[in-house]
């Protein structure tokens, strides 16, 4: 099923003269209106009438997240603040947030962008979501909210935080699409099995998760605990929010709403395109956005595009999971992990749950990393040697996955914080 087949389905050659034409327009735009990019055409000698091509689009610098900051809060708006309708910002771990506009239209491309994204995992006007990402400043929760009740879907806009009341409102209200980190999903199915519900006596169908890096190994695991047909959904609030890319039901790579956005996939450290399908970090210029365009702005995040139709038959083209960021990739003796590469093996592993912290300290002149785990109460008070067996192969996984060795420290079940939101699995006591 499609949401607007006529343009997810658009033959490739007439796609990109639509992107063309889209292109043209924004940079047009950017630069009447936005200080920043008129500069940088200015020092440049570019004329922003002169893009015949989608390739001209790298004659232009990047756009990155310390420009957006240096601009900060309304530096980087192409209208008056006037035709600004929303304002929504980045969650700002580091330094000042992202404060990001919407126009009235650019709240319309949104839910329909959204809209196109649930009816590709499956979500229908029968669907009763509920909507578990935190209402806020965070786009993750009103981007869904509009896109659901733009397919008719019935919407539960519960937040995220307070399990308990998450569960009794599933139960009751029979909700069938839930919505939310990966990581919350995990905490409410623990919480699930908890209460002593069963969960075939819920009505859950399909799960969108997203909002950050989680592996098959965990969706696999969720899949399996929820009974739900789980699909991914990217998106970043400096181009929109979710909406920019989410899966079909294959569940094999992120359809990208290309005519609202054009993707460019750079090896990091060049800054030159990859080969074709190689891994790299995903820089997008947005298309249709009014009140925020960004060109070329480094996400960070590293993917890799499928070129390949797919057999669900819309020719947006996909893109891997996102293994992470280029800012959360731990780099340990010369070598490169993600939290998410840890996530799967503890998710292949019987006997215990995905729950886990990674600390990294340096002893000496070398790195180490300790990765703290919660076993079941049972393995606690087995025999020792039976829980030093266990871990010990453990260790070993993981060595065999990252590549040196890791210290595996098992904790009590629910020793751990469990996140509402994004998770924060790393300490990394290093740079201090
Ligand atoms: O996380 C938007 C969103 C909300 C997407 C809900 C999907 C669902 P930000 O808070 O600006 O926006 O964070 C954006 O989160 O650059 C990625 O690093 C990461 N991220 C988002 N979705 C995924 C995903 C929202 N599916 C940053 N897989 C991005 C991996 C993701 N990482």
């Amino acid at each position: 099923m499609y949401w607007e087949a006529i343009n997810e389905c658009m033959p490739r050659d007439e796609r990109e003269q639509l992107q063309l034409e889209r292109l043209q327009a924004t940079l047009f735009r950017v630069y009447m209106n936005v200080p920043f990019y008129r500069k940088t055409f200015d020092t440049l000698g570019i004329d922003p009438d002169a893009f015949r091509s989608l390739d001209d689009l790298r004659k232009l610098p990047f756009t990155t997240k310390e420009d957006l900051r240096a601009s900060y809060p309304y530096g980087m708006f192409a209208v008056p603040l006037r035709e600004v309708v929303r304002i929504q910002a980045s969650s700002g771990t580091t330094g000042a947030p992202t404060v990001v506009g919407y126009t009235r239209n650019d709240l319309k491309h949104w839910s329909n962008l959204v809209a196109r994204i649930l009816t590709a995992a499956g979500v229908t006007q029968n669907d009763i979501v509920q909507i578990a990402f935190d209402y806020g400043l965070f786009t993750g929760a009103f981007g869904f909210h509009y896109g659901a009740e733009r397919i008719g879907a019935s919407v539960i806009p519960i937040s995220s935080g307070n399990t308990r009341r998450q569960l009794k409102i599933m139960q009751d209200f029979r909700t069938s699409a839930l919505l939310c980190t990966p990581s919350y999903a995990l905490a409410l199915a623990e919480a699930i099995q908890e209460s002593g519900t069963s969960v075939s006596s819920l009505s859950l169908k399909y799960g969108l998760f997203g909002a950050e890096p989680w592996s098959e190994a965990m969706r696999s695991e969720l899949q399996d605990k929820l009974k739900i047909i789980a699909t991914d959904n990217y998106g970043l609030s400096e181009v929109m929010g979710p909406g920019v890319a989410g899966e079909c039901l294959e569940r094999n790579g992120l359809h990208i709403n290309e005519d609202h956005f054009f993707v460019e996939v750079i090896n990091p450290e060049t800054l030159e395109p990859v080969a074709p399908g190689e891994t790299g970090e995903l820089v997008i210029t947005t298309l249709t956005r009014e009140a925020f365009p960004v060109i070329r702005f480094r996400t960070r995040d590293l993917t890799r595009l499928l070129p390949e139709p797919c057999v669900c038959g819309r020719t947006l083209t996909r893109m891997t999971k996102v293994m992470g960021r280029t800012d959360d990739m731990i780099k340990l003796r010369g070598i490169t992990v993600f939290p998410s590469q840890i996530e799967a093996v503890l998710c292949a592993t019987e006997g215990v749950e995905p729950h886990f912290q990674i600390e990294i300290d340096r002893k000496g002149a070398l790195d180490e990393m300790t990765l703290l785990v919660e076993v079941s109460d049972s393995l606690f008070s087995d025999e020792i040697k039976d829980l030093q067996g266990f871990m010990d192969r453990i260790r070993r996984d993981l060595e065999s996955e990252v590549g040196f060795p890791v210290e595996v420290k098992p904790v009590e079940k629910k020793s751990l914080e469990r996140f509402d939101g994004k998770a924060r699995r790393v300490i990394d006591r290093r740079k201090k």
